[in-house]
Parts: C-alpha cells; sequence; structure tokens
C-alpha cells in the first residue's frame, strides 16, 4: 500500500485492528443462501472467484483485446479521488461538488490512446468510468457472464430501475473513491484486474453520526481534520482485500472506501441490482425515500 497520497487508508481510524468480512467460494456459494445470508441479511461478503468464468477474466489483461473491442471509445479520465456524498450537502453545495468533479477530468481520448498511460507504473491518478450506454461498450457486456449467467450464485441480477446501469467499467491507477453509499442498490464490486483495499461501516447511525458531518463540513473523508470532527476517531471499519477474480458484495447503504494497489493498472465492473431491502432504521434509506 502506499503512503504517498493524502488519502491512503492506513491512516483511517483503527484501521490496524480493522475486522474482515465473511468469505465465500464463488464456484460453491448456491444462489439461496448468497438471498438469506447476505442480501436479506443486509451483510457483505467477499466471494472469492466470482467471476473466475467470466471471458473478461481472460481476456481483459491483454491491452490488444481491450483495444479491438473499445479502442476508439472516447472518454475523460479522472485525475483526483471520486468526490462522493451526493445528496448529503446543500443543492448549492452539490453542485459546486460536480464542478470541482468535471475540473479534474482530463480532456477526452480514445481509450487506445489511454491504456498505455494506466500500464504505465508511475504515481499518476486515473481514473475512467464507461457505462453500457456509452457508444461502442455494450459489447463489453458479452465477456461478463459465463454460460449465459453473471454469476452461478446470482444467474439474472434484475436490471436497476432507478439510478445505476446494471454494470460499469472503471480502468484505473492509484484511484481512490472516498466513502459513499449505494442508495437503493445492492453492488457486486468485482475486480477483473488488479487489487484494491476496501474499508466498510455499517449503515448504523453511528456511522452515520461520524461521516456524513465530514462529508458536510469537510467535502472529504480523507486527511480529516479531526479536531472538527471527533466522533470520526472512533470509526472501526472492516477491511477487505479484494483480488483479481473476487467480488465483494456491497449491501445497500453500507458505506465503503476504495484504494487502488500503488502503481498498478487494475479494471473493476461494480454490477448493480435494485435492492429488495428496506430498512427504516437506517438513516441512510431515510435519505434515500427523501430524496426520490
Ligand atoms: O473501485 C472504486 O474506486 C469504486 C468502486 C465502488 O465504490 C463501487 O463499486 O461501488
Amino acid at each position: 500500500m502506499t503512503d504517498e497520497y493524502p488519502w491512503d487508508i492506513k491512516a483511517v481510524p483503527n484501521f490496524a485492528s480493522a475486522p474482515a468480512v465473511d468469505v465465500e467460494d464463488g464456484q460453491r456459494l448456491d444462489a439461496r443462501t448468497f438471498q438469506d445470508r447476505y442480501v436479506l441479511q443486509n451483510g457483505p461478503c467477499l466471494i472469492k472467484g466470482a467471476i473466475a468464468q467470466w471471458p473478461a477474466f481472460r481476456r481483459w489483461a491483454d491491452p490488444d483485446y481491450v483495444t479491438s473491442k473499445i479502442g476508439n471509445v472516447d472518454v475523460q479520465a479522472s485525475c483526483r479521488p471520486r468526490m462522493e456524498g451526493f445528496g448529503l450537502r446543500t443543492p448549492a453545495e452539490d453542485e459546486q461538488a460536480s464542478r470541482m468533479t468535471a475540473d479534474a477530468r482530463l480532456p477526452a481520448r480514445t481509450v487506445r490512446e489511454w491504456l498505455p498511460r494506466l500500464r504505465t507504473p508511475d504515481a499518476d491518478v486515473l481514473f475512467i468510468e464507461l457505462r453500457p450506454a456509452d457508444a461502442g461498450v455494450r459489447t463489453m457486456g458479452d465477456d461478463l457472464a459465463s454460460a449465459g449467467e453473471r454469476f452461478p450464485f446470482l444467474p439474472h441480477p434484475p436490471r436497476p430501475r432507478l439510478f445505476y446501469s446494471g454494470w460499469a467499467l472503471m480502468f484505473y491507477k492509484n484511484s481512490y473513491s472516498d466513502w459513499h453509499f449505494h442508495p437503493g442498490a445492492e453492488a457486486i464490486m468485482c475486480q477483473v484486474l488488479g487489487t484494491k483495499d476496501v474499508l466498510l461501516l455499517p449503515p448504523t447511525q453511528e456511522s452515520w453520526d461520524q461521516i456524513v458531518p465530514i462529508h458536510r463540513t469537510q467535502w472529504k473523508v480523507y486527511d480529516v481534520d479531526v479536531t472538527q470532527a471527533p466522533a470520526y476517531r472512533d470509526i472501526r471499519p472492516y477491511h477487505v482485500v479484494v483480488e483479481p477474480g473476487d467480488g465483494l458484495f456491497l449491501p445497500v447503504n453500507w458505506w465503503h472506501a476504495v484504494q487502488a494497489r500503488p502503481r498498478e493498472f487494475g479494471i473493476t465492473v461494480p454490477v448493480t441490482w435494485d435492492s429488495p431491502f428496506r430498512d427504516l432504521r437506517q438513516p441512510a434509506t431515510r435519505h434515500f425515500l427523501r430524496t426520490l
């Protein structure tokens, strides 16, 4: 891990004693167990080898293959941590945060041009996100299933109806996604290439009180001024290492922060679907229902 960046997750309080989440074997986990033990209990798990059968897992390490599929797609890359926490601030502040996020984007280039830069093991921060609706990207989805099934334990995740696109492609180097949760959606963060460290916090009132005031006053939840946010000292996140081939189940409303291993090119595919789970005791659920 790195200490070159101000968002190094090793600096998060209590990182050294962070507990682990449940671990399942992606080829053995069955649909019923996944649903009953994790989705309906709103609990995370690391699924080893969840995407081991995807053609993407075999093919996308080859830049020539990726270039042959989406080399001509134009996309902007972000060169700073992803600004998160939208909807937690005032509308005017969110608009300013959106502008700052847009300003942190580099001019558009083709994927063919980005790939050599992404694969160069230097300290630049690069993050590219492509969605199936982006021109020329949808065919990459053919590589995200095996025998017509997305996962053995979740063959056909229902298409999300609200804000999410079902799947996306993230190409990155030295990236960091700040603390956020997915309102109304379940997600499996799949590592096609590269390893990521993920911190997780449950969707309790305590987590809300520890994180949300920092989003509101400091706008980012790294390099935190703890004199202004003393509750942050008490956060006790889970720590998960997600390796190539793994999927991390991120249940609705669970806070997470995601850091790439330094100087490593990676590809992440988040798979999302509408959550069947609503718990009004969770502040994130109440927040989500208010913003609908
Ligand atoms: O990998 C990242 O940086 C962001 C991934 C993420 O937060 C997600 O899949 O929900």
